[in-house]
């Protein structure tokens, strides 16, 4: 099995985690965000990462990605049985990557990826309307919405990766979770974050963030 995509990319973790989470093996293929090729397309005909193959089969969009692996490795649990609980799995995966992505995701863009990376100028306004503005309402919505203890269906599931694999590109923009504001939350994103499926994939991250900083100087 191969994931396609650079591995501290939200989108890309969520799988990598997710696989981590059930025990499978498989092959990170670096590929960076905005790949264009036709042999990318035809994996990911949006041209996103991450795109996945099984085989001779492929298929993109990170949360595809993970319902496929949940159907097809059954073992592991990462979504919980019940058709109402598994609605809610799936409203806090789509939460996760249309609502709590776009604003991390420009923490991440403006104040990582654009001055170390890319060596571009930073949008201070961008990071400024993210913070201010777009988080408060989602921060203050999730932490009604996450447990005191453990993760939304009892242990790891694709939706707490969902909710937390932004979060962590956002911690790399020097973004923290106010944990006076919404305690649950900035407990739950600790858990999370501290988690053996997690933890793995953090420590090559970590080596990969100090390798652009070094760059950069
Ligand atoms: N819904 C998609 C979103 C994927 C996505 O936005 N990937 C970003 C990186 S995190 C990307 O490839 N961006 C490149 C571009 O926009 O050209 C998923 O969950 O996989």
């Amino acid at each position: 099995m191969k994931v396609h995509g650079l591995i501290m990319s939200p989108n890309v973790r969520k799988v990598i985690v997710a696989l981590n989470a059930k025990g499978i093996a498989f092959t990170n293929v670096t590929v960076v965000p905005g790949t264009d090729t036709p042999e990318f397309l035809e994996i990911s005909p949006r041209g996103l990462i991450p795109a996945f193959e099984d085989g001779d089969f492929a298929v993109s969009d990170s949360a595809v990605i993970m319902e496929y692996l949940e159907e097809k490795f059954p073992e592991t649990k990462l979504m919980p049985a019940n058709p109402r609980d598994r609605a809610r799995s799936r409203w806090f995966t789509e939460y996760g990557g249309s609502v709590v992505f776009p604003p991390c995701g420009t923490i991440f863009m403006q104040m990582m990826a654009n001055p170390y990376y890319y060596k571009r100028s930073t949008d201070h306004a961008a990071v400024d309307e993210a913070i201010s503005e777009t988080l408060p309402p989602i921060l203050a919505y999730l932490e009604k919405q996450v447990p005191e203890a453990g993760f939304l269906f009892g242990e790891l599931g694709i939706a707490d990766i969902s909710l937390l694999s932004p979060f962590i590109n956002a911690e790399y923009g020097g973004y923290e979770i106010d944990a006076a504001k919404w305690p649950k939350l900035a407990a739950y994103y600790r858990r999370g974050k501290a988690h053996p499926a997690f933890a793995a994939p953090l420590v090559e991250e970590d080596k990969m963030r100090q390798a652009v900083l070094a760059q950069a100087v």
